[in-house]
């Protein structure tokens, strides 16, 4: 069965490479603030199920509006969760018993070397990427209780796209960005404790059903890459292409009560600063399976 992820595919990865574009014309990158409306609990709607489904079926993420929430961020993220067929939670170093996280400025403890926890810029990620290979995130919710006074814009980026770029610029790009060893994580050691073991990975991860996740960040500290010449290539050619400015890199700042729904997509934050009145929270979600809605 030809497949588009398959290098020796060219046919059916130029047909699907197409397909992917065309979605993205149709959209246009002024469309995505066309947000999905929910009701106060997060449930889906018929017409915002399909909605939804259409939107990561094609782009790998959609984006939502809550009506009003009322209930509690947690009990409104798993809801949302069941119905997109998430189920089992990543359990987080600093998240708490339910596995959800709350993304605020913390000032205090072992959360405050950590970026998320600050108001510092994030760069180009996706989630998880130093999770162990039996536990990778493959998608998550990250949700706006309340923004920051000023900043905190997130830009997304489906990982598809820039699989389709290094492709069409060199396969070999592919193939070096996809052995099990090219970027590794070592060990994160606590107090004389290894509280995670190194982790080597491939960038581009081939899924079930031929579904395309990647493991990736632009930090440079505390990731060993491969340093023969091709990756250090497609290294270069991947950076290039995400701090470019292409109709698939979306921006989006998030207000109270709306989210990003994602098969783990490629994703920034930019710096931001709080006020009394409005200090930025967040919570972010992480699953070990993509979406699947039926
Ligand atoms: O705070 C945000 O907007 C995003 C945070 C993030 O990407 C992360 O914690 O992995
Ligand atoms: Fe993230």
């Amino acid at each position: 069965m030809p497949y588009h992820l398959d290098l020796e595919q060219s046919q059916s990865f130029k047909q699907w490479a197409d397909l992917k574009r065309s979605f993205y014309e149709q959209r246009g990158r002024a469309d995505f603030i066309n947000v999905v409306e929910l009701d106060a609990h997060g449930n889906f709607s018929s017409s915002a199920h399909a909605e939804i489904k259409t939107q990561v079926e094609c782009f790998n993420f959609a984006l939502y509006r809550l009506d009003d929430p009322e209930a509690d961020t947690l009990t409104i993220l798993k809801n949302m969760g069941a119905q997109l067929g998430l189920k089992e939670l990543d359990k987080n170093l600093c998240a708490s018993e339910d596995r959800v996280t709350q993304l605020t400025v913390k000032d205090h403890g072992r959360a405050n070397t950590y970026i998320p926890y600050t108001n510092k810029p994030i760069g180009w990620h996706t989630d998880g990427y130093y999770n162990p290979m039996h536990q990778r995130v493959l998608a998550f919710i990250l949700h706006c209780e309340q923004p920051a006074a000023q900043g905190g814009v997130n830009q997304l980026l489906d990982p598809d796209m820039v699989y389709i770029h290094l492709r069409e610029q060199n396969p070999e790009f592919i193939r070096a960005l996809s052995r099990p060893e090219v970027m590794c994580i070592p060990e994160n050691i606590e107090d004389g404790i290894e509280i995670r073991p190194q982790t080597c990975s491939a960038v581009f991860i081939e899924e079930q059903d031929h579904a395309l996740a990647m493991r990736f960040s632009k930090r440079k500290h505390n990731i060993i890459w491969s340093n023969d010449t091709l990756t250090q290539e497609a290294l270069s050619c991947l950076l290039e292409f995400l701090d470019s400015d292409t109709p698939y890199h979306i921006e989006y700042r998030l207000q109270a009560g709306e989210g990003v729904i994602n098969n783990n997509v490629l994703h920034t934050r930019s710096a931001f600063t709080d006020s009394a009145e409005s200090k930025r929270i967040f919570y972010r979600a992480r699953y070990y399976n993509r979406i699947n809605m039926q």
